[in-house]
């Protein structure tokens, strides 16, 4: 058996525009009305029917599993579905939300964006607009005013690393137009954004504990031996981790965000890392490539290293990224929470020995010295898995979208008595080694 240590947060994350439904009032959902845009022309229209109150009975499950805490994020389109008009009754129902978590013992954690915006901002120019870190401060302010006094965990930004890359170098998602120089510059205001939520947030609220969700993308070379593999390694990394962090530790912004310039009063705009770890990427050198910077990804693995069978742009399932990454981060001294994490189910229960084997990387760095406090799984009831659709379910409950019937999937059972132990017995760990 190996533990964890006591009041070890567990639970799981979800996020507004994949479970409430009737988001309409965003980017996504513009988006998500242009055929070919969604896998199956799926739509969030109804998702896990959160906003008529269904988050209530998904609460309920949560609870049932032993989750002591669980991450979701409010919808700025719905709170401020005008610039400058704060709608009140939309305030009023997520701290409803946030009242039924703390009424079934559950800390919540509050992303403030993830992954949408309203379609004001997007017509002032979203990230791309100057303006937007002061909008985004503004924001914060409210929700720590009218939020604060039932939610210590806050979260910024979700994953600005991913959305820099997937919206507007690659363009599968919204506003999808943009080239690598809008890209950098979309980073450079989430990141000046971040700077001043986090300021905001702190002059509010006293013991505010507030971060940035980074999805951690653990890049190596295909080839260890091949300097030109190494290279496209080294730069990818660079720009999908490296410049992020140094930008969230160093008080400045370095290349090509800015030219290491202090940010703010130059201090640290981090309490804890907030860290979504899913895979590893291995990248190998292609001068076919020059609009991915000449990086080209592996074919991605299963934990046993066999290919995927059916999706292929993840990455490689590698445990031992993970601990790796902890122990990087564990040189900063602050607490880390992994923020997501998991796997979609592929026909089987493949999901419990992901579960197993990043656990047990995540033990081994806390004996390592990562103080980390908490796990959680991405996701609670299969939801809108943006451009793939419903078609990837993440869930440790299946989701009919239909019916909104939800059935238990083998992990949920898995993971509830890793909770119940805070341990994982050495029975688990022989019945799912990967
Ligand atoms: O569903 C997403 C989530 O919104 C952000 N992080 C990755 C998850 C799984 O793809």
């Amino acid at each position: 058996m190996f533990s964890f240590p006591p009041n070890f947060l567990w639970g799981a994350a979800t996020a507004a525009q994949q479970v409430e439904g009737q988001n309409f009032n965003n980017d996504w959902w513009d988006w998500e009305q242009v055929p070919g845009h969604i896998h199956g022309g799926d739509s969030s229209r109804v998702a896990c029917d959160w906003w008529n109150g269904r988050y209530r009975e998904d609460f309920d499950r949560a609870q049932s599993l032993g989750h002591n805490a669980h991450r979701l994020s409010v919808e700025w389109s719905r709170i401020e579905p005008s610039e400058g008009k704060w709608e009140d009754a939309v305030i009023a129902r997520y701290r409803e939300m946030l009242i039924a978590l703390r009424e079934r013992n559950i800390e919540p954690f509050v992303t403030l964006v993830h992954y949408t915006h309203p379609r004001w901002f997007m017509a002032r120019g979203g990230w791309l607009s100057d303006e937007s870190p002061r909008l985004m401060e503004r924001y914060a302010a409210h929700m720590v005013e009218t939020l604060g006094d039932l939610c210590h965990f806050w979260m910024t930004l979700n994953e600005p690393n991913l959305y820099m890359v997937l919206n507007y170098v690659w363009k599968g998602r919204p506003p999808g137009t943009g080239s690598i120089t809008q890209a950098v510059h979309v980073a450079r205001n989430m990141m000046l954004a971040h700077y001043r939520a986090y300021a905001a947030v702190h002059h509010a609220q006293s013991g505010a504990q507030v971060s940035l969700a980074h999805q951690w993308r653990w890049i190596s070379p295909a080839n260890p031996q091949s300097l030109l593999d190494r290279a496209v390694a080294w730069q990818s990394n660079y720009l999908t981790n490296e410049m992020f962090l140094r930008t969230l530790t160093d008080g400045k912004m370095p290349f090509p965000l800015g030219r290491g310039e202090k940010i703010g009063d130059g201090k640290m705009p981090l309490d804890y890392f907030a860290i979504n770890y899913y895979f590893e990427n291995r990248v190998a050198f292609d001068v076919t490539r020059p609009g991915s910077l000449f990086a080209r990804q592996l074919p991605s693995t299963w934990l046993d290293g066999t290919p995927y069978a059916s999706f292929d742009e993840a990455g490689n399932l590698n445990p031992s990224a993970l601990y790796e990454l902890l122990k990087r981060l564990a040189r900063f001294q602050l607490p880390i929470y992994i923020t997501e994490s998991g796997t979609f189910e592929i026909g089987y229960d493949n999901q419990s020995p992901y579960l197993i084997a990043h656990l047990e990387a995540l033990h081994r760095a806390q004996q390592d010295g990562a103080d980390v406090r908490g796990y959680f799984w991405w996701t609670l009831t299969d939801n809108f898995e943006w451009d793939q659709g419903y078609w990837l379910r993440f869930g440790l409950y299946h989701l009919d979208v239909e019916s909104q019937a939800r059935t238990k999937r083998p992990v949920a059972d898995v993971y509830a008595r890793i909770i119940r132990e805070n341990g994982v017995a050495d029975e688990l760990v022989e019945q799912f080694r990967g």
